[in-house]
């Protein structure tokens, strides 16, 4: 792919940076230059927000809710339409193997605008008959306004679906976007602006300012006063300052955050669907997935065997570049990134770990070299407080520890600052459901690992994340729910 410019979207014009100011996106596949990317100002930012806002005192604002669900009908169709240029965008910011770009990332991004669109289309409000004294009675009725202009600020791992999946219910809602993508990834919220331009999204709807957090895009945006509220994916860190930004004004987050997900596997589970699914819930887009497993406990009786099954899995992968057929991993989303995931490594060593396979960089073509590639990495034999065992590492990496008892599992899995996922394999149906309670996670899977109806809620507990987003939980975030009274 030659390499590109990646302009902010503000108003339905695409601008470079008024400052001037630019950076390199490049390849974590070989090091390569993407593109550059348009480093929006303050002055930027300001304007996205201000045409945000004008925006919802324009035709967006007075827009039927059917013609707007229909716009965004259009909006899905025509990223299905631009398949392909959004697959290569995607591929060309992250290096994920084409076969998860497409069937994962891209396939949610149109997805995202037709769910929403079908909740905001089918959702009722409460409605109250009450008695009055002079009794004539009065109704109550509940509607849902938009909250206004909603600040998105995104992560790199799967940049359009995370991207959309606020996007979509917001505008459904009737709010305006500015959104921020990584500065790792600006490829698709960039194109995401043609799709608007196309099917005739009015100017100020959907606004991309391009940067990074601190001192950059993302503080301007959140500690921004046009912004009503801001709805957030990413680091537990970066969500505790952005929950700090958005205190003044006291304007709403939503925020998912890290999780350090514990995968259980008892020993009546069926075995090599067990291992097929930790496989991938550990290696899938080289582990980068926040709901993804790096703490996995095996019931005693099975750990030995499973050990060498998921060995077996891990080493079957091969790293490779994005397009050809046989790949298997793609690498880590920057050098920068990979230099995180080596340190976990090496520290997994220094505290004792039993490394089973992995824990370094693989050998690599000469033309791939330059690339943010790691072994996918097993380790055994750490104690329950190892870094590797406490931190979110973000890498294609798991401690596998044995366990003899389902308290015991319990304990062990709650034992983290995180609550977003666990996923629980056994055959025991009261057990699963038992533990499902048990398990302090937004959501856990039996028997499966990241499949999940849109419709449901979606989020994290303890310092996972705030709120829930999906179907019609989404609109308590992006809708103010407003209360009519009217005497009869
Ligand atoms: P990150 O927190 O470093 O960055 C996310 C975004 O925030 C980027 O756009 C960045 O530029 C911006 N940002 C950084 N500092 C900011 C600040 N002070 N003010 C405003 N914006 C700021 O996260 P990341 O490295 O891009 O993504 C990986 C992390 O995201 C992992 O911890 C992962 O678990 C988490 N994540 C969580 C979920 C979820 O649903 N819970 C989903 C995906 C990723
Ligand atoms: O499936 C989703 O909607 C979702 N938010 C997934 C998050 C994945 C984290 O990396």
């Amino acid at each position: 792919m030659a390499a590109t410019e990646f302009l902010n979207f503000i108003d339905n014009h695409y601008l470079r940076s008024s400052e001037g100011k630019s950076f390199e996106k490049r390849s974590p596949v070989d090091g390569g230059l993407v593109g550059r990317v348009w480093e929006a100002s303050q002055h930027d930012v300001d304007s996205a927000v201000k045409a945000a806002r004008a925006a919802l005192n324009g035709p967006w604002g007075s827009m039927a809710l059917t013609e707007r669900t229909t716009l965004l009908y259009e909006v899905a169709d025509e990223i299905n339409r631009r398949f392909d240029d959004f697959l290569d965008a995607e591929i060309a910011d992250t290096g994920k193997p084409r076969s998860i770009a497409s069937h994962v990332d891209i396939p949610r991004g149109a997805a995202n605008f037709k769910t929403f669109a079908d909740v905001v289309k089918n959702v009722s409000s409460e409605f109250f008959e009450m008695a009055t004294p002079d009794g004539r009675g009065a109704i109550n009725y509940a509607v849902r306004v938009p909250k206004g202009v909603i600040g998105v600020i995104c992560p790199w791992n799967l940049p359009l679906l995370l991207m959309t999946w606020k996007v979509a219910p917001a505008l459904a809602c009737g709010n305006s976007v500015v959104v921020k993508p990584s500065e790792e990834t600006p490829a698709t919220a960039t194109l995401l602006g043609e799709v608007m331009l196309k099917v005739g999204v009015p100017a100020g709807v959907y606004n991309v300012v391009h940067g990074f957090g601190p001192d950059s895009a993302g503080e301007f945006l959140t500690r921004h006063p046009g912004v009503d509220a801001i709805t957030f994916t990413g680091e537990t860190r970066t969500g505790t300052a952005i929950m700090k930004a958005a205190a003044d004004g006291i304007r709403g987050v939503s925020l998912e955050l890290g999780g350090k997900n514990a995968g259980i596997v008892f020993s009546d589970a069926d075995f090599d669907a067990a291992v097929d699914g930790i496989a991938r819930a550990v290696f899938l887009n080289t582990g980068q997935v926040c709901l993804g497993t790096e703490r996995l406990y095996v019931e005693r009786s099975i750990f030995e065997r499973f050990v060498v099954a998921l060995k077996e899995r891990a080493e079957s992968l091969t790293p490779g570049h994005p397009n050809e057929p046989d790949t298997g991993l793609g690498p880590l989303i920057s050098l920068e990134h990979r230099d995180k995931v080596l340190s976990y490594y090496r520290r997994a060593v220094e505290e004792g770990a039993n490394v089973v396979t992995g824990g370094g960089v693989p050998v690599m073509p000469d033309t791939l070299t330059a690339g943010a590639w790691v072994q996918p990495t097993i380790w055994t034999g750490l104690a329950d407080d190892a870094t590797v065992v406490r931190d979110e590492i973000f890498g294609p990496c798991c401690h596998i520890r044995p366990f003899d008892s389902e308290d015991e599992v319990v304990r062990l899995a709650n034992d983290t600052p995180y609550g977003l996922a666990a996923t629980v394999w056994t055959q025991d149906i009261a057990r699963a459901h038992r533990l499902a309670r048990k398990l302090d996670v937004g959501i856990c899977w039996i028997n499966a690992w990241f499949l999940r109806d849109l419709r449901t809620p979606f989020g994290g507990s303890k310092q996972s994340g705030i709120g829930r987003e999906g179907g019609v939980h989404s609109l308590e975030f992006y809708t103010e729910l407003r209360n009519v009274c009217v005497k009869l």
